[in-house]
């Protein structure tokens, strides 16, 4: 972490804050070397406390590829034939090619301060992009994770670095694409890249390093029971059930969906985080549960790419756990993943408050609370505002029209259909407040490196 960041002790004062067993007042809270030292409900606040009326926890954001925030927005005209996720990713893959080390540092700063802004306080980069443009491995191999790494150290982010194994371009271990030379990796190289992510990570305060087989498409079976020794303790993610496409070339390949497999196959347990799971049947998302997995949404991504809508009501019914994330980075906003979610469940049923479970639940804090406790558990860490904890919170604006005369779950509710980041004031980060007036302290550093490298990639 650069001298700029570096935490110091403060004391806050929250006239209402969000804790683990629900809404406190009157809340003084003491940070010590970036993390939580004292939490006091019913207090009185003293000189020298910094006071603001509303307190949240951070969000995670448990699944991101950073870089592809720089080409938001370049892919929504309409190409020749019949526009999908496969005619995407071939524009994905044209733009990923040109990017060097430093390109990818400023790209994933922009985004990590803009999850910041958002609410965000946390991210699990799911990272792939390894390899020099010709395909050959950096001198370091782990160069591009040391990029995803200095980019968190610049933004203030918590990281759960994500390092992934891609090997093939299809079910039964189809050799790679050219556009996937970048990404490809053997087992043993990427044992050493995990190796090298380790070592960069080890110079942020609280950083984790997860492993992240890509998918059933780009890992092959050998290879996913290969990975288990490295997998021991860490948290384990992997895109599946993405795509139709996808779950009818499994069947064809395998006779079972991707989820079926997965977990037919895989000892899937609690440390691991199914990216998207869209396309599950009542079966797969009964065995999801069980499990004790997350399933990590994105939403807005998922609504960009034509992915479906996850059922998510019937997933919560079977007692699924989930988390939020913001993969392509199209838009960066942690309070319409969560409202997307929800409106895709009332858009397809007709019906309101969705993701609610009983009667009186307010669905946006209930939402909140859910995405908050699944995305932690996803990216490696404990969640809530806790003794101990990392000192990830997010302050709104009490004055924002629309948390005007809010209290409790009204505030959350309001925050995420009425409001969004609009509302967010400060964001403190491991202790540092990074974010005041709803802008990040190095925006304009920030914006200026960013800029000079979208001009080159393309201008
Ligand atoms: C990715 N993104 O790894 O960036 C993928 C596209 C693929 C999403 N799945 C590539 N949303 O899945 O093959
Ligand atoms: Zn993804």
């Amino acid at each position: 972490m650069s001298e700029r960041l570096r935490p110091s002790g403060a004391s806050l004062f929250f006239d209402q804050l969000l804790l683990p067993d629900g809404w406190a007042r009157n809340v003084r809270l003491t940070l010590e070397g970036g993390r939580i030292g004292a939490i006091e409900a019913d207090a009185t606040a003293t000189v020298g406390d910094e006071r603001h009326a509303i307190g949240l926890p951070g969000m995670p954001n448990l699944h991101s590829h950073a870089f592809q925030r720089a080409m938001a927005g370049l892919a929504e005209r309409r190409g020749p034939g019949t526009d999908s996720f496969w005619s995407w990713r071939d524009i994905m893959y044209r733009f990923v090619a040109r990017m060097s080390p430093d390109d990818v540092r400023a790209i994933a700063a922009l985004a990590y301060m803009e999850m910041l802004e958002s609410g965000f306080t946390r991210v699990g980069e799911f990272h792939y992009l390894h390899h020099d443009r010709d395909g050959a491995p950096f001198t370091d191999p782990a160069a591009m994770s040391g990029a995803i790494v200095a980019a968190a150290a610049d933004s203030g982010i918590g990281l759960t670095l994500l390092p992934v194994l891609y090997s093939h371009a299809g079910f039964g271990a189809q050799p790679p694409h050219a556009g996937q030379a970048r990404f490809i990796l053997s087992i043993d190289g990427y044992a050493r890249l995990i190796e090298g992510a380790q070592r960069h990570a080890a110079t942020l305060p609280d950083a984790v390093v997860g492993i992240a087989p890509h998918s059933l498409r780009a890992v092959s079976a050998d290879q996913l029971r290969m990975l288990a020794p490295l997998a021991v303790d860490r948290p384990v993610h992997i895109h599946v059930a993405e795509q139709v496409k996808e779950v009818e070339d499994c069947l064809a390949w395998s006779g079972q969906r991707p989820v079926a497999w997965l977990l037919d196959h895989v000892d899937v347990d609690a440390r691991w985080c199914l990216v998207h799971a869209t396309h599950v049947d009542a079966g797969e998302m009964a065995a999801i549960a069980r499990s004790g997995a997350t399933v990590g949404l994105c939403p807005v991504t998922e609504a960009n790419l034509g992915d479906g809508i996850f059922p998510a009501g019937a997933y919560l019914d079977a007692g699924g756990r989930f988390g939020i994330g913001s993969d392509s980075n199209i838009l960066i906003d942690c309070a319409e993943e969560l409202r997307l979610l929800e409106y895709g469940q009332r858009l397809l049923h007709r019906r309101r408050n969705m993701l609610a479970r009983q009667a009186g639940e307010a669905t946006g804090a209930a939402l909140h609370a859910r995405a908050l406790a699944g995305g932690a558990a996803a990216l490696g860490v404990k969640d809530g505002i806790c003794v101990g904890q990392s000192g990830d919170i997010v302050s709104l604006d009490a004055d924002h029209p629309a948390l005007l005369a809010r209290s409790g779950d009204a505030i959350t509710d309001s925050f995420i259909f009425a409001s969004g980041r609009s509302a967010i004031d400060c964001v403190w980060r491991h202790g540092i407040r990074l974010v005041q007036g709803g802008r990040h302290r190095q925006r304009e550093d920030v914006v200026r490196t960013y800029r000079a490298v979208l001009e080159r990639l393309i201008g």
